[in-house]
């Protein structure tokens, strides 16, 4: 048959490699949240201080992204630096530009979902980002709904996140989670959170209390082979919760101008988050990091309870 193996695509650090060969915790993190999520140079100090956080937490991390066309599964300072230096000006890569980025040797910048099918192929089980995309307010009639959400469904790994912003149609965003038959834990609440805020008003469909309990649903979706994946949403901690009301108005604003621009397909969310971003003054952005170092603390706890089960 012949075909390239996984060994000549994907290209895999040393220390990930080695912790994956030995069972050990390894914790995926994405890049577009690194080019278009946040703004040069925040981006890679943070992108730097999560890595150091899934270590202290006793996991190593493995960023992803796309440089020249070879999917990286954890990245080099020079590699992480040179896509938070261009930013926006890297391709944003969600599972349908796979194939193009790839095959045109581009960099990219991973979103969850192509993030989340280069993991599971590299055999991580856990990823850490801050929050997932979802269906779009509107969403029912330009069916703008985030590949995340579908990817979900049809790849095995944990995404443990903060919700899902409520620059989003929350409660269609669970449907589709549900219909996606995509397992939905929140962390020590019974709410599913909003990202900025820990309400969303929509109840969870389950709820988890600790890593252990988490690695628990990781290792039943894997026993019974069902394909699809499992999303632990994380409350923002209460001390970093930006004031809830300046986050809301600006996300009302922030859609207003997009509906008012015409802004559509791939282009939107990252619309958005620049919009709420700097109407907040850039206190969104504040409360942003903290909210991906805490998700990374439980997602590198809950892959070290994985490991020692020998998942
Ligand atoms: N939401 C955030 N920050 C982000 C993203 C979403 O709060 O950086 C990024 C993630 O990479 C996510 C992607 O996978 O946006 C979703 O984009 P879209 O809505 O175009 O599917
Ligand atoms: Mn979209």
């Amino acid at each position: 048959m012949g075909g390239l193996g996984l060994e000549s695509l994907l290209q895999v650090s040393p220390e990930v490699q080695a912790a994956l060969q030995q069972g050990k915790p390894v914790v995926a993190l994405e890049s577009t949240i690194i080019s278009h999520g946040m703004p040069w140079p925040d981006n890679l100090a943070t992108a730097l201080e999560v890595e150091a956080v899934v270590r202290e937490s006793g996991a190593v991390p493995a960023t992803i992204a796309i440089i020249q066309g070879v999917p990286h599964i954890g990245m080099q300072r020079a590699q992480l630096e040179h896509i938070a230096r261009r930013g926006t000006a890297v391709q944003k890569v969600s599972r349908r530009d796979l194939p193009v980025v790839i095959a045109k040797r581009m960099d990219g910048a991973t979103t969850v979902s192509a993030t989340a099918a280069l993991a599971a192929l590299a055999g991580i089980h856990v990823f850490v980002t801050g929050g997932i995309g979802g269906v779009h307010r509107g969403g029912e009639v330009t069916m703008d709904v985030s590949a995340d959400l579908t990817e979900l469904g049809r790849t095995p790994i944990a995404v443990v996140c903060a919700g899902a912003k409520s620059i989003l149609d929350i409660p269609r965003t669970l449907e589709v989670l549900e219909t996606q038959g995509v397992a939905v834990a929140a962390y020590g609440t019974d709410e599913f959170p909003a990202f900025f805020t820990p309400r969303s008003g929509c109840r969870a469909p389950a709820r988890v209390d600790s890593p252990e309990e988490a690695a628990a649903m990781l290792s039943a979706v894997q026993r019974l082979g069902l394909g699809s994946g499992l999303l632990v949403a994380v409350p923002i901690p209460p001390e970093a919760a930006a004031e809830g009301a300046e986050v809301q108005a600006a996300i009302s604003r922030a859609l207003a101008e997009a509906a008012d621009k015409g802004v559509q397909g791939n282009e939107v969310t990252p619309f958005l988050l620049e919009r709420v971003r700097s109407l907040t003054g850039g206190r969104s952005l504040a409360s942003n990091i903290r909210l991906v170092k805490n998700n990374a603390r439980v997602g590198a706890a809950m892959a070290a309870a994985y490991a020692a089960t020998g998942g």
